[in-house]
């Protein structure tokens, strides 16, 4: 089969072209990423290149010999859709988890996204915590989470609590709540430590004054996380445009009884009186 002609890269593309229309992706903003299947890599074997082998920038032993569809370093979400052989690749991952080799795609040139430390060490905390469930990992610039990043406090709890706070599904979507990576230079080691650190508890990490990242099981359910924390936040940046008092809100109280009715957990600690 072609690459290009596989469900799993058609659903990667779809999901790209998505964040691009929701404007999350400004010129070569955001990155995705996909743990593929062995079966799906079986499909599309004969058009697999191996190029030279190239360090990641981190060690993840747990993905030794695995392969992944990735957005190229420097492509635009926008092209995705449109030039998908130029704008993404296939990559395969050496026998200890320190190299990778692109296999197929990026056509004309260059590397998989600057943030392949930080997906691929998310990707293995959440092999290890799912069991292997998780196989996406997405980051984008959607501006009204960014835009909360200058006026919450940088803490889980303010941004789990607030973010539940705005939509009654937003508890029951992402339970487990929200990490929050203070200011850090992106792209390397550093950041990919901090945020996969976060990513042992939660799956969704937010990076201050930049964006954020999602895991989750496959595309669809990873984008509709994103979307579910993005829209509560855009919520949130209207309540705060009209008024720093919210006359009436979901209290701690309500959201135990919600947890009960919707078989969740949520963590007390978010659970605060304020
Ligand atoms: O340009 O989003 O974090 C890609 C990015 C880097
Ligand atoms: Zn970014």
């Amino acid at each position: 089969m072609r690459v290009l002609d596989a469900s799993f890269v058609q659903g990667f593309m779809r999901m790209a072209d998505d964040g691009w229309q929701q404007g999350w992706h400004e010129r070569n903003g955001g990155n995705l990423s996909y743990r593929i299947r062995p079966e799906e890599i079986e499909q599309v074997k004969e058009e697999l290149v191996p190029g030279v082998w190239t360090p990641i920038g981190t060690t993840v032993p747990a993905l030794a010999g695995e392969y992944f569809l990735v957005t190229g370093s420097g492509k635009y979400f926008r092209n995705v859709m449109t030039r998908p052989e130029d704008s993404i690749c296939i990559i395969e991952l050496d026998e200890k988890g320190e190299n990778y080799r692109i296999c197929w795609g990026l056509t004309g040139g260059g590397r998989p996204t600057s943030e392949l430390p930080s997906h691929l060490m998310n990707h293995e905390v959440k092999v290890l915590a799912t069991g292997g469930k998780h196989r996406v990992i997405y980051h984008a610039h959607p501006a009204n989470t960014i835009a909360l990043t200058f006026v919450l406090p940088l803490t889980d709890e303010a941004f789990t609590r607030e973010l539940w706070e705005m939509a009654t599904e937003c508890p029951v979507v992402f339970p487990s709540g929200i990490g929050v990576v203070p200011w850090m230079v992106p792209g390397g080691r550093e950041i990919a430590v901090a945020t996969s650190e976060l990513m042992k508890q939660y799956d969704v990490a937010i990076w201050a004054h930049h964006g954020m990242f999602c895991s989750g099981e496959d595309f669809d359910l990873t984008f509709g996380l994103m979307h579910t924390v993005e829209k509560s936040a855009e919520i949130l940046v209207k309540v705060l445009s009209m008024t720093s008092v919210k006359r009436q809100t979901i209290l701690p109280d309500d959201f135990r009884r919600l947890a009960v009715d919707f078989k969740v957990t949520l963590p007390e600690k978010f659970l605060y009186e304020k």
